[in-house]
């Protein structure tokens, strides 16, 4: 049982709120009422938000590749750069690396993550003994850490648009259809190891690593679970596409894939209008990674018009260069304020920035990983998270300002707790698995710069 003095309920703010947890689900829901004995009591309580997109693996080069070389860099530098780093990556280092990352994230304050997982082989592209070896190594972080994990591993089959072989960089990632579906069934199998609200999706990387043929083939062999796809991220990639399929990535997958609410589509950065507003009206949810995006250069996102046409979005931290809730939704409508030199546009119509923000990207977050969460109700996930309102940041705020205090004004050590379906993984501020899980990390990570 939980005992908040002030919890954000889908009917509003609510006071002195007891929340009763069973096998990962909120049974009741209580206002205007005492702390009993054995509750944890905390300040606020909020939905926990779902993170929608990670590569875990990429966390450890965070800071690698910052430095200018001459010539222009870019994403497609970075990605090289990328490419190399992951080359050297053994079982046991992205088992640790994913640990690190997860304890990091319900620091933050998401309850869930969204692993879109690509490196399935040996260096080279030899096969693993269990070609699902490495979702496996992520399945035991996820249960080391106790967090809600949705594995989407991916489909990743050409180096380019328009079917172009694969570079030795990209040998881990490689199946064809009929290697893929077998990887999905063995990652499915494997899945037992995993609490409950573990979930499976399947993830095309790209279409520039797919083909039409390849793609329809994967959606018909996987009537259900979520369907994630990198689209439009860069200029280059809606070119690419355009002149190898005659319409642009958006365009082209609206026109040629049943997209609906099962979809989530990362980025989407690169959309005209015409392919925003009919996003929006599929139902499929925009995977917005802010931070990422502004790191690699990939540009801001069409928020306005797609909030005017009432899209769906969640937030994801992608690359994991730097793992911030706070931060990722404060840079989404920074970034928004900054080419649009306006205040206050993620937000239809009249209200608070922060509200809407947070709660949007918790119910498209929700949405984006099959979980039955994304606000707190009865029957639904205990997926919460505990925020500390007599932070200096947040003392001042009214309820009505909170969410706006935490997006602009607060640090993420606001968050105490975290439940991940009712698993209590943050207590005071800490990951109760922290301690091990960084000392593996550490060890990863020196032999791992040492073999670089
Ligand atoms: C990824 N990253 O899947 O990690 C990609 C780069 C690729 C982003 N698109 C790899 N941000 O495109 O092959
Ligand atoms: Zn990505």
């Amino acid at each position: 049982m939980i005992h908040a003095r002030h919890a954000l309920l889908s009917s509003g703010w609510a006071q002195d709120v007891l929340v009763a947890i069973d096998d990962g689900i909120i049974t009741a829901i209580t206002c205007d009422t005492p702390c009993p004995r054995d509750a944890t009591q905390v300040d606020t309580l909020l939905p926990a938000l779902g993170n929608l997109h990670s590569h875990s693996f990429q966390r450890a080069m965070a800071g690698m590749t910052e430095y200018r070389k001459q010539g222009r860099d870019s994403f497609w530098t970075w990605r090289d750069l990328m490419y190399r780093f992951m080359d050297r990556l053994t079982p046991e280092q992205i088992e640790a690396i994913a640990a690190l990352v997860f304890v990091e994230m319900q620091e933050a304050g998401y309850a869930s993550v969204g692993e879109f997982h690509y490196v399935h082989h040996q260096t080279g592209g030899i096969a693993y003994e269990d070609p699902a070896e490495l979702s496996l190594r992520i399945y035991a972080a996820a249960s080391r850490t106790g967090i809600g994990l949705t594995h989407l591993p991916v489909l990743y089959t050409y180096g380019g648009a328009g079917r172009v072989a694969l570079s030795q960089g990209q040998l881990r990632f490689g199946n064809d259809v009929d290697g893929y579906l077998a990887l999905v069934e063995a990652a499915r199998e494997g899945m037992t190891c995993l609490p409950g609200d573990a979930r499976l999706g399947i993830a095309p990387h790209s279409l520039r690593a797919t083909s039409p043929e390849d793609l329809e083939a994967v959606l018909r062999q996987s009537a259900d679970g979520p369907v994630h796809i990198h689209i439009a991220e860069q200029p280059k990639e809606v070119d690419d596409i355009a002149s190898w399929l005659g319409q642009r990535p958006v365009e082209w997958l609206l026109a040629h894939a049943d997209v609906d609410s099962r979809w989530c589509l990362i980025h989407a950065t690169h959309m005209t209008e015409g392919e925003t507003r009919a996003m929006a009206q599929t139902g499929a949810v925009a995977g917005l990674c802010p931070i990422t995006e502004a790191n690699l250069g990939d540009g801001p996102f069409n928020g306005a018009s797609y909030l005017a046409a009432n899209g769906a979005f969640g937030i994801g931290s992608d690359s994991n260069v730097n793992i911030s809730l706070i931060e990722e939704l404060r840079t989404l409508e920074y970034s928004q304020r900054l080419r649009d030199l306006a205040r206050n546009v993620l937000v239809s119509g009249e209200g608070s920035v922060g509200h809407g923000l947070y709660t949007g990207a918790a119910r498209g977050g929700a949405r984006a990983l099959g979980r039955n969460a994304g606000e707190i109700a009865e029957q639904r996930l205990a997926d919460l998270v505990a925020i500390d309102s007599t932070d200096p940041t947040l003392c001042a705020l009214s309820r009505d300002q909170i969410l706006d205090g935490l997006v602009f004004a607060a640090k993420d050590r606001v968050v105490t707790d975290l439940w991940s379906a009712g698993r209590h993984s943050v207590k005071e501020g800490r990951h109760v698995a922290r301690d091990g899980v960084v000392a593996a990390y550490r060890a990863a990570v020196t032999d791992l710069v040492a073999s670089l």
